[in-house]
């Protein structure tokens, strides 16, 4: 069950390459239903659908583009196919280690977080934890759902914005320039936002001031919480949290659930003929 995909070139001849994130590889059929005596399938109490944990592992898979318009498997000799141990959803590519060559960083549910690091030899090397994005700073595994890419200290090193589920703050990875990643959440000021469930995000300068400004959408996939516990909309707001330019970022509305709606996804375009950016939220 694919949740996530993103193109990368990296064999680096010129041709996108594809990299697909799956998230469970189960059959509907046979799928447990919601019920009250698993534990994966109830949530606080209301039964709902199960998972992720207790539900198959899933692979993961990356696609060479041949240049005619195909594309061949190459997920056994990338090393990506012999990945199985987190719940994938969305994935970004970017020059981790500024070698030249392109990672792929995959948000995963409820385990940990991959980052694949380009080998330079058509294969990769997982080495989430190892670069300290794997986890929250303090060792947990988060229920990570979509992943942003941007400068937003304006350091010359690109950053991990990475949205969780509810009860969960939406995380910032600081990028130290020595291939490694801090989680400063708590110190840009994120740690207390943990209503809702945040999907699609971006690091995007929203008011062009020159810094990246982190948007995010919001939206639940436990429709049945609302009825029982008001505390868990069924629709959710834009978040956006406004750079101040001091490694701090504050909520932009004092309000920030004036606007309800079920989002998952969010897209963020540079115009190509103004200095402004485009945001589309669905
Ligand atoms: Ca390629
Ligand atoms: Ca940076
Ligand atoms: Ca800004």
């Amino acid at each position: 069950m694919a949740r996530g995909c993103t193109f990368v070139d990296y064999n680096r001849d010129g041709l996108l390459d594809l990299f697909v994130s799956n998230y469970t590889d189960i059959d509907l059929a046979h799928a447990p239903k919601p019920n009250l005596q698993m534990p994966n399938c109830n949530y606080e109490g209301v039964p709902v659908n199960c998972g992720p944990s207790g539900l198959p592992l899933p692979a993961f898979f990356l696609y060479r583009n041949n240049g005619d318009g195909t594309f061949t498997d190459v997920s056994k000799q990338s090393g990506i196919g012999a990945l199985r141990g987190s719940y994938g959803l969305s994935a970004a590519a970017f020059d981790v280690d500024e070698d030249g060559w392109p990672a792929i960083l995959v948000a995963c549910d409820s385990t940990p977080s991959l980052l694949l690091m380009n080998k330079r030899d058509g294969a990769f090397r997982e080495e989430g934890l190892l670069r300290g994005v794997a986890l929250s700073g303090e060792g947990r595994e988060m229920a990570g759902m979509r992943v942003g890419v941007g400068d937003y200290d304006l350091d010359g090193h690109l950053d991990i914005v990475r949205t969780h589920f509810q009860n969960q703050s939406t995380g910032l990875y600081h990028n130290l320039g020595k291939d490694q990643f801090e989680d400063v959440t708590a110190q840009a000021g994120l740690a207390l936002e943990r209503r809702f469930i945040n999907w699609g995000t971006g690091l995007v300068d929203l008011d062009n001031d020159g810094y990246p400004d982190i948007l995010s959408v919001a939206g639940t996939v436990y429709p049945e919480l609302e009825p029982v516990y008001p505390k868990y909309p069924r629709r959710g707001p834009r978040i956006v949290f406004r750079n101040q330019g001091n490694g701090k970022l504050s909520s932009w509305a004092k309000k920030p659930a004036q606007e309800f709606r079920l989002g998952t996804s969010a897209v963020v375009v540079p115009l190509a003929t103004s200095t402004t950016t485009e945001t589309w939220t669905c």
